[in-house]
């Protein structure tokens, strides 16, 4: 609950007075289903006395997760970054591989970390996903990849980027990270592309504490890339592909078969949250608020506010104000990847083809959710960003 009421500048905690919250409210906050039901699952798992190496939670989860998603496989991973690497792996992708800029440093890193060298391509302002025309304009004859990005859990252009790939004869996948239980024209996200990444970490909508996974149709690149997580082991003693070591255990899984059965619930606790923020801080000047595809599912699970030039404030004051408050809100994925050192060494000049993004990435601000941050404090938040963007 918050301490004080805000009306003035002169109720905040950057002016003196003392902050809304004693604790931090984070963004990322897990959700966590019935504790109960995990560690019934948890008892199972030490009776067994089979903690890891594709055991029968993990297993139960993938199905659980193929059905879910209408997918024909699931191959559970330890976490996102090492799904994304195995996939880009199976899939063969080498040379060069076009990715947004705008997006978590893991996209790009799954390939930097394999010698593949990362192409940024821009992103279109209204979605905050790749802008098909600049993909095009960064296809070169080494390219043999684009992994399209769903940001925030809302869809990137899917057909387009098939089309793209279908033309030039690239292997497209998508990182689908943050769109767990999204949908693009109803369907659900992980059925497009060649493949797709899904990462549970502990901070995402749907978790399994730390996890990812890839789902696909495509029952031969399944089959790689269990291989391939496994360190390449058919049978005892066989080892008949390079791999490493990309396995899910089973408390991780546990927690998944949990918190799936609550997801119903998270879900619309983000819309409703959502719907608060957008109301309170929609008509601010210079403020938007990102909204979701109204007929397309979306966990809602990101509160995106942009601060443009008509802010009182500027994205950072209000960053800072908010912080003084214990509001750790975040500036998600500011700079963008191209501007971070390992690859700002790499492609000094590749601001000059992401306009878009370098604008985007001064404006945005992502603000606290999930089920365990209360109406009083969504209120308390609007209020100091009310009080700092109006003039
Ligand atoms: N692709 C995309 C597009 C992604 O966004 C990500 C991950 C990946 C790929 C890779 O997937 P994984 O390999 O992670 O499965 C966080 C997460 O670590 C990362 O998973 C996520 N994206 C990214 C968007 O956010 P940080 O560095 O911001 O995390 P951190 O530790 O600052 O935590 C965020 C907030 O959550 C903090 O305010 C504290 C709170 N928190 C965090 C944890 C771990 C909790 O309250 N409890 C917790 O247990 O990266």
């Amino acid at each position: 609950m918050p301490l004080k009421t805000i009306r003035t500048k002169a109720d905040l905690a950057i002016h003196g007075a003392p902050p809304a919250f004693t604790e931090p409210l984070h963004v990322g906050r897990p959700n966590i289903g019935s504790r109960e039901a995990f560690l019934r699952r948890v008892d199972q798992i030490l009776d067994n006395q089979w903690l890891t190496n594709n055991g029968p939670m993990v297993q139960e989860f993938e199905r659980r997760i193929a059905q879910y998603l209408g997918v024909k496989h699931c191959v559970a991973m330890c976490n996102g970054t090492i799904a994304l690497e195995i996939a880009v792996r199976a899939l063969g992708l080498k040379g060069e591989v076009i990715v947004p800029s705008w997006t978590f440093v893991a996209t790009a890193h799954a390939l930097h970390w394999q010698g593949i060298a990362p192409v940024f391509a821009d992103i279109d302002p209204a979605t905050h996903n790749l802008d098909p025309e600049a993909v095009r304009r960064m296809i070169t004859p080494r390219t043999t990849g684009i992994i399209g990005v769903h940001l925030w859990g809302r869809a990137a252009p899917v057909d387009e980027l098939q089309a793209i790939a279908d033309e030039h004869g690239l292997k497209l996948m998508f990182d689908a990270a943050h769109a767990f239980g999204s949908t693009y024209k109803g369907q659900s996200i992980g059925r497009f592309g060649a493949c797709e990444v899904l990462s549970f970490h502990a901070t995402k909508a749907f978790n399994t504490m730390e996890g990812g996974a890839v789902v696909t149709d495509d029952k031969k690149l399944a089959d790689a890339m269990r291989l391939m997580r496994n360190f390449g082991f058919k049978g005892y003693d066989n080892v008949i592909h390079p791999g490493t070591n990309g396995k899910m255990i089973e408390v991780c899984a546990a927690m998944g078969l949990s918190n799936l059965d609550m997801l119903d619930d998270v879900f619309a606790g983000n819309h409703h949250n959502h719907a608060i923020y957008k109301a309170a801080l929609g008509d601010l000047p210079g403020i938007r608020i990102l909204d979701y595809v109204a007929n397309e599912r979306n966990s809602h699970h990101y509160i995106v506010a942009e601060v443009g030039e008509y802010s009182a404030a500027t994205r950072d004051e209000i960053v800072a104000a908010l912080h003084a408050e214990n509001v750790l809100a975040r500036k998600y994925f500011w700079p963008g990847c191209h501007k971070m050192k390992p690859y700002r060494d790499l492609f000094p000049h590749a601001g000059a083809m992401l306009r878009s993004t370098e604008s985007l990435a001064a404006k945005i601000v992502v603000l606290p959710n999930g089920k365990w941050v209360g109406d009083a404090a969504i209120h308390s938040i609007c209020d100091i960003f009310s009080v700092l963007a109006n003039p």
